[in-house]
């Protein structure tokens, strides 16, 4: 699908969907002693997940890069967010973590202190080489059942998570601060998805009607993050949480564009559709280099993906400078 103008509320609403949220695509495995279950994505002209996949959050699909104005018109800026990135200057993100549970059990999704603090040692871990790193200032905990299951069974549809009621009315409660705050929010997506986020130019008209601030931020399942038997076995390492704020600051997948080459990285190897699994010598694009399937913007296992490049690291940088600094 194409970015398409929209008009108000709803409609800026159902922009969103068409210009961020095509396809999931992602690829969770079904939770330790889950039967495998096919999900109900569209996964549109792409390859089906393999069987016993959960998406991991929808696929992004532009044809024209944000950044790539702002940078036409901020030299000075781009040159001091380079230069930054040289000098291994580090950008403190403060984070607001707000558990949606339905009870006081693990199980019911609630997450203790430690778990949510072992999901912020991820983020330090995965981004420190691209020069972030995240203060956690707060965590909310609210029980209600109907935000604890955030997401209908048919959520790998994009319509039934971004933008649906729920969200809204969740992220109007709760979302906190300011375009520097990363809120982040737990819940149970069904096994229909990992987690799904807002890109930086969301809130500024570029891209379609801005959203309004509170619905910025990364939305994960519970079981994503390390927590031990309950989180999921091949999606447990809390590397959603890291694909996702990827995402927050600025990046598309490795594979959006396909071999055209559409995550405007240019040291990401085109990669024609998202890899699931672990598929060492992957190469789906005559492009040079293999697939980047160790990319934390890929959709391998959380033991798979283990980097950000150089080029993704810049473009982090730059996003933060235009939107959100
Ligand atoms: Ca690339
Ligand atoms: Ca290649
Ligand atoms: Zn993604």
């Amino acid at each position: 699908m194409r970015r398409s103008p929209a008009g108000r509320r709803t409609a800026a609403v159902a922009a969103a969907l068409v210009m961020l949220g095509t396809f999931g695509g992602s690829g969770l495995t079904a939770p330790a002693g889950a039967a495998p279950r096919t999900d109900c994505t569209d996964y549109g002209s792409l390859p089906q997940a393999p069987k016993g996949s959960i998406p991991r959050d929808d696929r992004i699909v532009v044809t024209k890069d944000p950044l790539a104005s702002w940078r036409a018109g901020n030299r000075t800026e781009v040159r001091e967010a380079r230069e930054a990135r040289a000098a291994a200057a580090t950008t403190t993100v403060p984070v607001v973590f707000h558990v949606i549970r339905k009870g006081t059990t693990l199980a019911k999704g609630n997450l203790t202190d430690d778990q949510i603090e072992a999901q912020i040692d991820v983020l330090n871990d995965a981004f420190a080489p691209s020069g972030f790193s995240f203060d956690l200032q707060k965590v909310t905990r609210t029980t209600k059942e109907s935000w604890f299951n955030l997401v209908s069974a048919n959520g790998a549809e994009p319509r039934f998570y971004r933008g649906s009621g729920k969200e809204v009315k969740m992220k109007k409660a709760l979302h906190e601060g300011t375009s520097r705050t990363l809120n982040i929010y737990s819940a149970s997506l069904a096994q229909s998805l990992l987690g799904w986020a807002y890109l930086p130019w969301d809130f500024t008209g570029e891209s379609g009607d801005p959203l309004p601030r509170f619905y910025d931020g990364v939305v994960v399942d519970y079981r994503s993050l390390p927590i031990g038997d309950l989180a999921y076995d091949v999606y447990g390492e809390g590397d959603t949480g890291t694909h996702e704020v990827g995402h927050w600051l600025g990046l598309f997948h490795t594979f959006d564009g396909g071999c055209e080459g559409g995550d405007f990285v240019d040291d990401t190897a085109a990669e024609a559709s998202p890899a699931f699994g672990c598929p060492e010598g992957r190469d789906t694009c005559t492009a040079p280099g293999l697939d980047p399937i160790t990319n934390f913007m890929d959709y391998t296992w959380d033991s798979c993906m283990n980097s950000f490049t150089p080029g993704q690291a810049t473009r982090m940088n730059e996003s933060w400078a235009a939107y959100r600094a």
